[in-house]
């Protein structure tokens, strides 16, 4: 077998863990894309494994378009990105690592501009989704466009977690805004972990958790160490290099995390959520959405005012759940 990038196995980071990529631990997650049209079948996969891995869902010169937009952003803010290099390359400075790159989720002045908004609510994800749910659809007015910056990563979570008032069919979609290698910071999913049996317990504790109600303190993760959830609970972890255009789908109890961003490219991605319209949505996230004033996530890591009364922690409830 010839010596490619495809078959020859990278070391890659997951949380703080050190994981051979493609290997049993962290495999390579298959995409949709021969089954496309069978709406049948791509909802069977999503109850199945928990996602829908789509390459080029999106025009890759409207993501492209997109990154630049951002890119320019960040830009305009100073002392952000590696003045050696051109914008459009998205080399971040020295150091720039958590709390440098600006916070742009909710609705923000880079959200809902035309270039940004035209890739994560065009015209592609709307007519996929109403095909998917067979009615129409909606999409929330918040928006989670993010630059991740150098060694950041997103821990082990479900995004029920965040989002549990509304629709129960309530769908993700992560929409990596230019090319992201898994070395640069993409999703990876457990594979298995919305409904096999070995889950029901997380799924009926951690999983039912409305995290802002609990008064949680910190992101929401259940873990940051990825083998955590695989050697209690089974599953398996799947990941892949994205490139613009493609996307991941998944449902609100399918545990994902992102790999860490050991480059020196910021990476830019946006999470939108999908839901049929004639469901109630979390009012969280419609309407003015910059109100809300829970931040989970890494945002928790950033936020040091005291404002919000929590009540909790994450390692106070696995004790109780006895997870
Ligand atoms: O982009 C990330 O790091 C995390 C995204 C995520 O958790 C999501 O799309 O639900
Ligand atoms: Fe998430």
């Amino acid at each position: 077998m010839a010596y490619t990038r495809e078959n020859c196995q990278r070391i890659v980071k997951v949380g703080y863990r050190d994981v051979a990529f493609p290997s049993t631990q962290l495999q390579s997650m298959e995409d949709c894309n021969d089954y496309l049209h069978d709406m049948s079948a791509l909802r069977k996969d999503m109850n199945d494994k928990g996602y829908l891995l789509i390459r080029g869902l999106h025009d890759r010169d409207d993501v492209l378009t997109a990154r630049q937009a951002v890119l320019n952003y960040i830009h305009s803010l100073g002392d952000k990105l590696d003045k050696n290099h051109s914008v459009d390359e998205g080399v971040l400075r020295e150091g720039c690592g958590l709390g440098c790159l600006p916070v742009m989720e909710g609705h923000t002045e880079i959200s809902h501009t035309m270039p940004v908004l035209n890739v994560i609510a065009g015209e592609r994800p709307f007519k996929f989704f109403s095909q998917y749910f067979d009615e129409d659809v909606t999409t929330f007015d918040y928006k989670w466009l993010r630059a991740m910056h150098q060694s950041g990563f997103t821990g082990a979570h479900v995004d029920n977690v965040y989002m549990c008032r509304g629709s129960k069919d309530l769908l993700t979609m992560w929409t990596p805004i230019g090319d992201i290698t898994v070395e640069m910071g993409v999703l990876a999913v457990c594979e298995g972990s919305n409904n096999l049996p070995s889950f029901q317990r997380f799924q009926s504790t951690y999983g039912e958790m409305d995290a802002e109600l609990v008064g949680l303190k910190g992101t929401g993760w259940f873990t940051e160490d990825p083998f955590e959830i695989t050697e209690k609970f089974g599953g398996q972890w799947k990941t892949t290099d994205f490139k613009a255009g493609d996307v991941l789908i998944f449902n609100m109890r399918t545990v994902h995390m992102s790999t860490t961003n050991t480059t020196q490219f910021a990476r830019i991605s946006c999470d939108t959520r999908w839901q049929p319209s004639s469901q109630p949505a979390d009012p969280r996230f419609s309407g003015n959405v910059e109100t809300s004033k829970a931040k989970f996530g890494l945002l928790s890591k950033m936020d040091c005012s005291d404002n919000i009364q929590t009540f909790t922690t994450i390692e106070k409830l696995k004790e109780e759940w006895g997870l």
